[in-house]
């Protein structure tokens, strides 16, 4: 048999982690999430330089491509700003019909969404937990947990990302420890 064909994959996917030539990674530090908390006094009472997330992607194709996907591994470390835990930038994706999977790899925490009306669900995340999100839909994910949360995503290539509407106007529930209990308010 000519093996010359069989070639290793680009990418490898063990427990959490992505490990491929073309992985690139991001990292968000508190600073980077400045005005995404409540507690404005507790969150500049923080070292800004502490790891909120990071987030492995791998890029198989061209920037916008249609039809492409992308796949990403995000790491959010367990923490809270006063009451309100860790929390992703959260977005809506550019190009509005443009869906997503995320599952839960590590950890436990919470995936909030949010429509254009502003009406805002959640849905628990934990090792196996698969998750839909609909084109047009917001998303941000805290870590309610007391240990890192990694979870999974693949999101199509021409999605874009808007991170301009939630940092203006934010979602319309923030996910607050009410003693010891992850409450949407
Ligand atoms: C994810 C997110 C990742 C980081 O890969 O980009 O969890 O969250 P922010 O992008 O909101 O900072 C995804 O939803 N991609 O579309
Ligand atoms: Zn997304």
């Amino acid at each position: 048999m000519n093996t010359s064909h069989i070639i290793f994959p680009p990418l490898i996917f063990s427990n959490d982690n992505l490990i491929g030539e073309k992985v690139e990674k991001a990292t968000r530090r508190l600073k980077d999430l400045k005005g995404i908390f409540h507690d404005e006094e507790a969150f500049s009472s923080m070292p800004e330089d502490i790891l909120a997330y990071e987030v492995s992607s791998f890029s198989p194709e061209k920037e916008g491509t249609p039809g492409g996907l992308c796949f990403g591994i995000t790491y959010l470390y367990s923490g809270k700003v006063g009451d309100e835990y860790f929390i992703t930038k959260g977005h809506f994706h550019a190009q509005v019909g443009r869906a997503e999977f995320y599952w839960g790899i590590k950890g436990e925490g919470i995936l909030i969404m949010m429509d254009k009306s502003r009406k805002v669900w959640a849905e628990r995340m934990f090792p196996g937990s698969l998750h839909y999100i609909p084109g047009g839909i917001a998303h941000r994910v805290a870590n309610t947990g007391n240990q890192l949360l990694s979870f999974g995503a693949c999101w199509p290539f021409d999605a874009g990302h808007n991170y301009e509407e939630i940092a203006v106007n934010g979602f319309g529930k923030r996910l607050l420890d009410r003693n010891g209990t992850p409450n949407l308010i």
